[in-house]
């Protein structure tokens, strides 16, 4: 019977590729407050301050490229028998740029805007590359009501029900380069644990949620997470087993 890997990714997979993570000393995002440009409040405020936060992040999509633990991803799906599923708390689009597909977006994406439902929108998603201009009419209802199609905290993550479908069935769950901070994504590795699920962290240095893993490889993702990959590929689960009791946190 195939075994089924569900992947979690966060902004430390997108950091080789010079996408600054989430999380600063400063407790700062870009030089903003996070409550100023990642809440629906913050957007209510000052609608034009976080468009143009948005439109600063998608244009630099242009000048960023996957590095290799995007590719080393796309690489497991590909090759692997099992169920692959790929969620990444990232609204960059640099596992698209990688090859992969059906990559579950919980936190939303950079390249979407959205027909602002709260404000009355009809929900329609339409995608860019560009600055948002706020003149823009909605193609599906005409209203002047598009945003960025990001999840703000607040708000509900997407796909949440697909999601907890796969961690209900997983195998083996993968989280890489996030500090575990975030819920409900910081709580998938308890779900995958209670389906009986191997669970396995790849991170600078041990996340919060560091208690639920029964094992963690801690170095820069673009470095550890490829050889692991050509491991898991060659060797299948004895290669696993291998990996859980050497780098065990139990
Ligand atoms: C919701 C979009 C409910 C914007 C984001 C108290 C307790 C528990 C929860 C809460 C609480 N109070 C409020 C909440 C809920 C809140 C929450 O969790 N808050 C936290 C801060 C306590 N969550 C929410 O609001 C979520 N919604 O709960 O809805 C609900 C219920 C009913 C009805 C309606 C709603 C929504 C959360 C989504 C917010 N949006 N992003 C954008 O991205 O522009 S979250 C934001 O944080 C990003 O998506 C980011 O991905 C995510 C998590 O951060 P990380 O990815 O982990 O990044 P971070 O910088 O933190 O860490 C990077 C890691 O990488 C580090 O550990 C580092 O060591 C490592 N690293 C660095 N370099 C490398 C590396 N690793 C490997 N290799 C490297 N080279």
């Amino acid at each position: 019977m195939e075994k089924n890997i569900v992947v979690l990714t966060g902004a430390g997979i997108s950091a080789e590729s010079g996408i600054p993570v989430f999380r600063s000393e400063t407790g700062l995002w870009e030089n903003h407050r996070v409550e100023d440009v990642c809440t629906p409040q913050g957007y209510q405020r000052d609608p034009e301050l976080v468009r143009k936060f948005y439109d600063g992040m998608r244009l630099n999509l242009r000048k960023v490229r996957p590095n290799p633990a995007h590719l080393a991803l796309t690489r497991l799906a590909e090759n692997w028998k099992g169920g692959f599923t790929l969620v990444t708390q990232n609204i960059d689009n640099l596992h698209e740029q990688a090859g992969s597909r059906n990559v579950i977006h919980m936190h939303g994406e950079l390249t979407k805007l959205r027909c602002y439902e709260a404000l009355g929108g009809c929900g329609h998603v339409v995608e860019t590359m560009a600055a948002q201009d706020p003149d823009e009419a909605c193609p599906q209802c005409g209203k002047k009501l598009l945003r960025p199609h990001i999840v703000w905290f607040g708000e509900m993550p997407l796909d949440m029900d697909l999601i907890n479908e796969r961690l209900a069935v997983a195998d083996l769950f993968i989280s890489i380069g996030t500090s575990g901070v975030v819920y409900p994504a910081a709580g998938f590795v308890r779900i995958a644990r209670q389906a009986g699920a191997a669970t396995l962290e790849f991170n600078l240095e041990p996340s919060a949620t560091k208690g639920y893993f029964d094992a963690g490889i801690y170095g820069p993702a673009g470095k550890t997470l490829p050889n692991f990959v050509d491991g898991l590929l060659r060797d299948g689960y004895d290669y696993l087993r291998g990996i859980l009791r050497e780098n065990s946190l139990l």
